[in-house]
């Protein structure tokens, strides 16, 4: 192994227990690619979301949600209107400010939930090969519900944005590289909130105990990016833009269009060779 590494490594395994305080630390953040901010959402705040979450899960979830086949922890539902604006919170930008600088936007926000129908293991990944525009994003989440190893909470793998975006989309298998990075799983609580960098290494365990884990996944990003939806803070910092949804239109081919093709091209085989076979029988 390089000197140069082995000292990175060690340092990092110091920070384990630096990644979590009621004072964001930007320094430590840079170097880990993850920081717990506790107790930093205002109470009357979180109560207001708590509630408007129970209304919502009751009216709308309970009856049976469109879980998404892709990724069943991602809601697919609209957000009730006391939900679908939770990044404007201030506490949100003025953390991110010494990151990202005064002018700060939004890219993406969405709910992320273990309850009975997403229960399963999330697999090792980074999100950054998922996401168009600038690769300085960060996820914030945003617990409504208590989250610990017992009902999935999010494990990340410290310094392992370091490694860039690696090329591909999919599950990480840590093992091919030469360095080990440091794992934590911290356990939050509502009032606390997670920053990550979007190629942070993360995944999540299944939820075991019955208890579902409700957290807000706010993507942010500072406000020069072309994708950005929302500002949040600041002045935008560009003047040209264009939309993240729906990304495969920006393409005459791409691997997403040939895995659709390929799809497609699979059933109309099988449903050829099955025409065959029930010919074959008569
Ligand atoms: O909710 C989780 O446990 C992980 C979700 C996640 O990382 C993702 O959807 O990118
Ligand atoms: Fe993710």
């Amino acid at each position: 192994m390089k000197p140069a590494m082995r000292s990175t490594l060690e340092s990092l395994n110091d920070l384990v227990s630096d990644i979590s305080s009621e004072t964001f630390c930007p320094e430590v953040f840079r170097k880990t690619g993850v920081f717990v901010v506790r107790n930093a959402v205002p109470l009357d705040v979180v109560d207001a979301w708590q509630s408007e979450w129970k209304v919502f899960y009751a009216q709308v979830l309970q009856k049976g949600r469109d879980v998404n086949r892709a990724n069943p922890v991602s809601l697919n539902e609209q957000l009730p209107e006391g939900l679908a604006h939770m990044y404007r919170e201030p506490v949100f930008a003025n953390t991110l400010k010494p990151l990202m600088g005064d002018h700060i936007a939004l890219y993406n926000h969405r709910f992320v939930i273990k309850d009975a129908l997403s229960s399963n293991k999330v697999f090792l990944h980074q999100d950054s090969c998922y996401h168009a525009g600038n690769v300085n994003k960060c996820s914030v989440f945003v617990p409504l519900s208590i989250a610990n190893k017992d009902n999935g909470s999010l494990t990340f793998h410290l310094g392992s944005h370091k490694l860039g975006v690696l090329g591909d989309a999919g599950e990480i298998n840590p093992a091919s590289f030469d360095v080990q990075w440091p794992t934590v799983t911290p356990e939050l609580s509502p009032g606390d909130f997670i920053i990550m960098d979007s190629r942070l290494w993360h995944e999540s365990g299944p939820n075991t105990s019955g208890i579902d884990r409700v957290m807000a996944d706010m993507i942010i990003q500072p406000a020069d990016d072309p994708t950005g939806q929302e500002l949040i803070s600041g002045e935008w910092q560009t003047d040209i833009f264009y939309s993240p949804k729906n990304l495969t239109r920006h393409f005459v081919n791409s691997r997403i269009l040939k895995i659709v093709r390929y799809e497609k091209e699979l059933a109309q085989l099988r449903a050829e060779a099955l025409q065959v076979i029930s010919q074959n029988d008569e």
